[in-house]
């Protein structure tokens, strides 16, 4: 099963592919993550991205896809996946797609998380890493952006799930496990 997580900044879209990928098997790919590896390792890529992750803005699509392409292609995405944070923009959702498709295979899944701004804006203030660090871009102004750049970006890109009868909605807004259990009920997993 192939699933994507849609939600604005700090919905929670981590939070639960984390507890899918315990449950059920599931490989994570969290492009917010991979990101920020290729950020912390200096490489070439992370050196192009830091100021515009940093700034809250986003990576140009013909790099989010091409890594992508990459990603699914790993041994250990064979058995599905659940993309958290991936598609961000409707080129970003086509071309999912389409490479997909050409590959014989297909997204099974689209969930909304659905959380209001001011829910975000608190759990980002207060979001920390396990050694205590904060991230650059969960700064309140920074996450105002964030939250614009989704409106502007993101959202359009409803629509072209919903007319086609996939994207199902969860209210974000209730508690980690009451969130996870409503995730599993809607894809119809059994523990
Ligand atoms: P991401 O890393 O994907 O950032 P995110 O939206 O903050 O994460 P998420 O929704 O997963 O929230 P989380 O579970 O952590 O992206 C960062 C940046 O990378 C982007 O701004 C962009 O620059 C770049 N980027 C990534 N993908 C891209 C793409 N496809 N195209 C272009 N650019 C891209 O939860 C947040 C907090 O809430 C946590 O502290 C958590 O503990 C808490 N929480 C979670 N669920 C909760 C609940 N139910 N109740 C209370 N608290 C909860």
């Amino acid at each position: 099963m192939n699933i994507i997580l849609l939600g604005p900044p700090g919905a929670g879209k981590g939070t639960q592919a984390q507890m899918l990928e315990r449950d059920f098997g599931l490989k994570q790919i969290s492009t917010g993550d991979m990101l920020r590896a290729e950020m912390a390792a200096g490489t070439p890529l992370g050196l192009n991205v830091r100021s515009i992750v940093e700034s809250g803005q986003f990576v140009p699509d013909p790099v989010m896809i091409a890594l992508i392409e990459n990603r699914t292609l790993q041994p250990d995405c064979a058995g599905g996946f659940i993309l958290d944070g991936f598609p961000r923009t409707e080129s970003q959702a086509e071309a999912l797609d389409a490479m997909l498709a050409a590959r014989g295979s297909r997204i099974d899944a689209v969930l909304l998380l659905e959380v209001d701004v001011e829910q975000i804006v608190a759990r980002l203030a207060e979001r920390r890493a396990p050694d205590g660090s904060r991230r650059a871009d969960d700064e309140p102004e920074t996450v105002r952006r964030r939250i614009q750049v989704y409106r502007d970006q993101t959202a359009p890109i409803l629509p072209y799930y919903e007319n086609a009868g996939r994207l199902r909605r969860i209210d974000g807004m209730q508690s980690v496990s009451a969130v996870h259990e409503a995730i599993v009920s809607a894809l119809g997993l059994e523990k």
